[in-house]
């Protein structure tokens, strides 16, 4: 049987991702929301060619728009990817991030109550919700204590979720996803700002060209990375579980955004070392005299989440899930795709 899925945010890295999954593993008819925007951004969707596979206008900002969409299509699923996802900017935009993270949400819960009460809802929570970690590795009983607006704005969802599964039945759940990342990540998020400059600064070596150093703030924190590509599996089975519950998805390994740099650079071939410290630390290579990377203090955040590391055992024994690409692979790819790119 064919069902009718909404997933929204696929102009983005995971909601296209889960478009191409849903395509390739099963026959169900997929609604991408998409918001209006002066310029469309279609990137990460325009090798998509399906009749199974149509766009719909959906803002979660417009409770009409989510309700509209959920009232004419009863979709059998909504997945739920849209978000402000940057944790930077959270602090910038705190209330335009709550309002697309957590009201939403809410709106949604309603919506799906209201005229689609078979509907099985995920949404996408994460491990910034963790905050300032208590134990690690974080695992599901791990308390909620996040850092930044984006995070209490998921953890505030969370909440949210957990009262309509409860208080009407529905099947309603939100995984923790630690960090996972790709070749459509988003530039400003540090992998993909880290992968495209390396690109940038190999061939400005290679042609005897000056270049700009990245810039970026804190090297010390840890994430626990993985390829996007297999976290998507991992939401379509939680989202078809038996009963609803939510897991922790994550590699179980961390690394600092220090160790990152150096796996992007080694990975062209470029050496390097670390001198001084602090705000005047700086990444150097014997090949050239002129620096690699630098700090500016402008991309330190008013609060870090220093460490996050995933136990994602459950997720392993009851999805019968685990991600497949392996940290130096996941470098390796998006430095060599920032390659192909071009300028
Ligand atoms: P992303 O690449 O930044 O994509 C975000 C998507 O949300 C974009 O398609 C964006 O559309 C859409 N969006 C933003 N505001 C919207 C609105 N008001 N109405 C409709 N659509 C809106 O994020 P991602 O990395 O794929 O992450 C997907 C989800 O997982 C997010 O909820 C994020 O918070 C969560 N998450 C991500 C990670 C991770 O490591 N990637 C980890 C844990 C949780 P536009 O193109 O129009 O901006
Ligand atoms: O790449 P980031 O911006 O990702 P962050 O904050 O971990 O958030 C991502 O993962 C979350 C899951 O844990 C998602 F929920 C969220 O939607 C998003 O996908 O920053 C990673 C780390 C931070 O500690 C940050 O302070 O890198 C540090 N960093 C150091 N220099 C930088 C930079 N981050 C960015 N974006 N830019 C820098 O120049």
């Amino acid at each position: 049987m064919s069902a009718v899925i909404i997933v929204t945010g696929v102009t983005g890295q995971d909601g296209s991702h889960m478009v191409d999954y849903l395509l390739e593993n099963t026959n169900h008819e997929i609604y991408g929301g998409v918001r209006r925007l002066s310029v469309p951004n279609h990137k990460n969707i325009e090798h998509v060619k399906s009749d199974r596979f149509k766009l719909i206008s959906l803002d979660l900002t417009d409770s009409h728009s989510i309700e509209k969409n959920i009232l004419k299509l009863k979709p059998d699923y909504f997945i739920n990817f849209a978000a402000q996802s940057f944790v930077g900017a959270s602090w910038d935009y705190p209330k335009q991030t709550f309002e697309t993270n957590a009201t939403a949400v809410l709106d949604i819960l309603e919506a799906i109550k209201t005229h689609a009460p078979q509907c099985r809802f995920y949404n996408a929570g994460t491990s910034e919700e963790f905050g300032d970690i208590e134990y690690s590795p974080q695992d599901e009983s791990h308390p909620l204590r996040p850092r930044s607006p984006y995070g209490a704005s998921k953890a505030a969802a969370r909440h949210l979720i957990k009262v309509y599964r409860e208080s009407y039945d529905l099947y309603a759940v939100q995984g923790w996803l630690f960090n996972h990342e790709g070749v459509r990540r988003g530039e400003e998020f540090v992998t993909r700002k880290i992968t495209k400059s390396v690109a940038k600064i190999k061939q400005a070596i290679d042609k005897n060209l000056e270049w700009e150093p990245l810039e970026l703030g804190n090297l010390d924190a840890y994430r626990d990375w993985s390829d996007a590509e297999d976290f998507v599996d991992g939401v379509w089975k939680m989202v078809n579980q038996e009963t609803p519950k939510d897991y922790v998805l994550s590699s179980g390994n961390a690394h600092t955004i220090r160790e990152f740099v150096e796996t992007a650079f080694r990975f062209v071939g470029i050496d390097g070392y670390w001198i001084s410290s602090g705000i005047k630390e700086r990444y150097k290579t014997t090949v050239v005299e002129q620096e690699l990377v630098k700090i500016n203090p402008k991309f330190y955040r008013p609060a870090e989440v220093e460490c996050l590391l995933g136990n994602s055992e459950a997720a392993r024994r009851d999805l019968n899930w685990e991600p497949k690409i392996s940290f130096k692979c996941l470098v390796e790819k998006m430095v060599r795709n920032d390659q192909r790119q071009p300028e």
